[in-house]
């Protein structure tokens, strides 16, 4: 594939301001007739030819005003079509073509998930539908006609508002027509047809228009339903009150399907789900599906604004729309959850998936300036880092500048594709600064190391802190400069009580920004020898290098008033103790007393007052966390040794604490997903954990009795994710086949016992694995299945994985091959695994690059992993 850069972007020739489409639906021959009201762009070349983008598509008829078109004056291939010299002036241009959904294996453009029809376009689907200038800075106005056997599809969904339908006399046929009276790019559109079920309810918006929200779903399933539709309707208002943003069409429907690359898909006034973020009830849902059903129900919803309304020029500045939608996401989260719960599990996500990208060979700008595949570009970059700047920039310029400016975006950017550069200046207008400089974080990969020191001069009460940033190179950037970092700090006294040091150079707020390579912060007035907490709720996407004393982290932990800080006071500690004990071969957990007691003083003081948090406490740096930190040469036997011994030693130490919070924290009452009550399920089941570390023959019998009283699926999933860190037996496999028998008839609930075994930390996994991928119930066509078994295995399974005798890579090799011919998009993901090889042992190194090299040897490779493998090996 070719290489696609930034500075090439040119507007296009021609605007397309009406689409007009007839789509006939046929399980292997449906037919889109499209009619495009085609003018030229005055910003454009004048003698252009008029190329249209396709993919895999069949022309059947063509013609310009109503004129079949001489066959000199156009071509067309399955990737374009070209008319040669088209009307220098509006004309309307009718393109018939024919494409079989069941065929449909990569989920781009029309497909049939479960006998339902559906479209997916983000990036480039909508090519494979009709012909057109498939690119998100060209909108239009749709029209869409949808026909289908009533029998086969009796419920037909499109963009925008329902205008017509009815039966189709004389045929078993019916239709329906939607019109989306809001401009928008082809990537936005979308239709439905099938047999679903549906809830709904009426929605009248703050400016008062009265709309109805539904959310549709498989036959029979409506009441896993209720909780996304709940979530909806708590979403438009969030964005009503905190954002200023209403709903702007007469309808809001939410669609479910159970094939799906991404996890949702924004389409205006449709969005399409993969049902596992749509589908909950107590018995096949844990509180973590409840939070993310709500986190991506608000997410697609919020792009009605930060995406649709306003979209983007071109894909460069996908990062607009997604890292400003995921910032939304996260801030409604934290406001209907629990801020401080919400932000450590953001940042678990941040440093778990998107610092590796970033010190890895896929590294790339939050906006990148190149690409030869955009689908690779939905990364942990575009999405994570991107809300992290957006974050920045409101704690730079502060909460009351950011309003003005969010509000001067939709303003001026409504109905347009706009640029980062676009979205900047709105913020520089609000806040009367200039912020070419905070600029360099959309154009700089990598993450920042920020190395902190301190000072006391008790006789002359001051304090200095010094910070110096650097950012090692990145693919394509052997230099870097200083960014723009937020540091939210404070002193914390070392018996806890109030110190009043202050410093001209750091805010109010508490803000001091660290713009240059290095500064220095001069406190006076402080009385007594303060300990540094900066950082605070990371206040930038960056690693912290600040040695403390353990003392001093003790002191963190009990004291500061950052609940962030606090939780990562504990996990500074146990990271140190954790690397040190990887570096050595019989790891003594004795050694972790120390970190055992801090966590039994942390949970006296803590635990039932706030379960979540406590649960986030004594949850340990995870296997991939401490190999980030080791960054070289790394041994995950040896990390998984260590984690594994300081586990067995806090859960023997804490085992009377928590046995008494397991009672203390149990609950008679029914089910709810709501935050406390989940928060006192999670610390319950990560006692439950820390007790069968420090003795498997206790944890046997808890887990048996909580996987069998379980009335909801979170204790029960969470007694089967401790089950699976039992030693070996027959008892441990019997309750997996229990497990399975109980849930044979629901993929999604299997696809967590997968997920589960996948990830078991033992020599004979991969054996399992590859049975697993025989039962009945894994299906290699489904990306859900897939994800739960082979990537949780390449994700979720450090020591297997990554085996020394690279026989985890070459099964991983093996799986991306085999699906690069179906599903390119979920092939190239799953390659992504290999993103840390360079840091791996020789031996891993070796295995990892013969696989890797295997890999890109295969003829025909799609552009999804020939791109991904040849980053990977650069
Ligand atoms: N736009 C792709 C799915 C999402 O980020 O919402
Ligand atoms: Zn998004």
């Amino acid at each position: 594939a070719p290489v696609v850069r930034l500075v090439d972007y040119r507007p296009s020739d021609f605007l397309i301001d009406r689409v007009e489409l007839d789509v006939r639906l046929h399980p292997s021959e449906t037919r889109i007739k499209a009619i495009l009201s085609i003018r030229p762009n005055p910003a454009g070349r004048a003698d252009a030819p008029l190329i249209l983008d396709g993919d895999e598509l069949r022309l059947l008829d063509l013609a310009v005003d109503g004129t079949a078109l001489p066959p000199d004056a156009f071509a067309a291939t399955p990737q374009n079509l070209t008319l040669f010299d088209p009307p220098r002036a509006p004309f309307r241009l009718t393109i018939e073509t024919v494409v079989d959904p069941s065929a449909n294996t990569k989920l781009m453009g029309l497909y049939r998930s479960g006998g339902v029809y559906c479209t997916q376009c983000e990036a480039e689907g909508f090519r494979r539908i009709t012909y057109f200038l498939d690119r998100p800075d060209v909108l239009s106005v749709y029209t869409t006609r949808i026909e289908a056997e009533a029998g086969e599809a009796p419920v037909l969904l499109g963009n925008g508002n329902p205008v017509a339908a009815g039966a189709i006399p004389g045929t078993s046929r019916h239709f329906a027509v939607w019109e989306d009276p809001h401009p928008k790019p082809a990537y936005l559109f979308a239709i439905v047809g099938g047999r679903l079920d549906r809830v709904a309810e009426p929605y009248r918006t703050a400016d008062g228009r009265d709309a109805e929200i539904a959310v549709y779903v498989e036959p029979g399933k409506s009441e896993r339903a209720a909780f996304a539709l709940d979530a909806l309707r708590r979403s438009m208002r969030w964005d009503e009150r905190v954002f200023g943003r209403n709903y702007d069409l007469d309808v809001f429907n939410v669609v479910a399907v159970s094939d799906f690359n991404m996890g949702a898909m924004e389409n205006k006034g449709l969005n399409i789900f993969n049902d596992k973020y749509v589908l909950a009830s107590p018995q096949t849902a844990t509180d973590t599906d409840y939070a993310n059903i709500e986190a991506i129900i608000a997410h697609e919803y919020f792009h009605n604004w930060t995406g649709n309304r306003i979209t983007c020029r071109d894909w460069f500045q996908l990062c607009l729309k997604e890292g400003l939608t995921v910032f939304r996401d996260q801030e409604f989260s934290a406001d209907e959850r629990s801020r401080a719960v919400q932000r450590i599990g953001d940042v678990r996500t941040l440093r778990a998936r998107q610092f590796p990208e970033d010190a890895g060979p896929l590294s790339h700008p939050v906006r990148p300036t190149e690409y030869r595949e955009i689908n690779n570009f939905y990364t942990a970059t575009v999405y994570e880092k991107g809300a992290e700047i957006i974050r920045m920039l409101k704690s730079h310029i502060g909460a009351a500048d950011f309003a003005r400016g969010m509000n001067l975006y939709f303003e001026r950017c409504d109905g347009t594709a706009a640029t980062v550069e676009e979205f900047l200046a709105c913020f520089a207008e609000a806040s009367g600064r200039d912020l070419s400089h905070f600029a360099r974080w959309y154009a700089q990969a990598g993450t920042p190391r920020v190395v902190v020191s301190g000072t006391y001069d008790a006789g002359g009460r001051t304090y200095r802190l010094d910070l110096a940033q650097s950012t090692a190179p990145t693919p394509g950037q052997p230099l870097k400069e200083p960014v723009v970092i937020p540091v939210a700090l404070g002193l914390v006294a070392e018996d806890g009580g109030r110190l009043d040091a202050h410093s001209p150079r750091v805010r109010d707020d508490g803000v001091f920004v660290l713009d240059r390579a290095s500064d220095s912060i001069l406190f006076s007035d402080v009385a007594s020898r303060p300990v540094p907490s900066v950082f605070r709720g990371l206040s930038a996407p960056v690693r912290v290098a600040l040695d403390l004393s353990d003392a001093d982290l003790l002191t963190l932990l009990r004291h500061d008033t950052d609940p962030f800080n606090r939780w990562q006071a504990g996990q500074s500690l146990a990271t140190r103790l954790l690397v040190r004990l990887a570096g050595v071969s019989r790891p003594d957990g004795a050694e972790a007393e120390g970190l055992a007691q801090a966590l039994l003083a942390f949970l006296r003081g803590n635990a039932e007052a706030d379960p979540a948090f406590a649960a986030q406490v004594l949850s340990l740096p995870s296997e991939a966390e401490i190999a980030q930190e080791i960054a070289a040469d790394v041994d995950p036997d040896a990390i998984h040794r260590a984690r594994k011994a300081v586990r067995a030693h806090v859960g023997g130490a804490l085992r009377g604490e928590l046995m008494r919070l397991r009672d203390a924290l149990a609950s008679s009452a029914p089910y709810s997903p709501d935050a406390a009550s989940a928060g006192r399920r999670s610390l319950r089941n990560m006692a439950l954990e820390l007790i069968a570390a420090g003795d498997s023959g206790a944890g046997a019998g808890l887990v048996a009795a909580q996987y069998r009283d379980a009335d909801n699926m979170t204790d029960r999933l969470a007694a089967l994710a401790v089950n699976a860190g039992l030693p070996p037996s027959a008892e441990r496999e019997a309750l997996f086949q229990d497990f399975y028998d109980r849930y044979r008839a629901e993929p999604l609930v299997l696809d967590k016992w997968f997920a589960i075994q996948a990830a078991m930390p033992e020599d004979g996994t991969l054996e399992r694995v590859l049975r697993l991928m025989n039962d009945p119930a894994f299906s290699i066509t489904n990306p859900n299945r897939v994800r739960s078994l082979v990537g949780s295995f390449a994700l979720n399974n450090a020591t297997q994985f990554h085996r020394a005798d690279g026989r985890g890579y070459a099964f991983l090799a093996d799986m991306v091959v085999a699906l690069d011919g179906t599903n390119p998009q979920v092939a190239a993901r799953l390659l992504t695994a290999f993103g840390t090889w360079r840091t791996m042992s020789a031996e891993r190194r070796q295995g990892a690059e013969a696989a890797l090299r295997r890999v890109a040897s295969k003829p025909d490779l799609s552009p999804d992993v020939s791109d991904i493998v040849h980053r990977s090996l650069g």
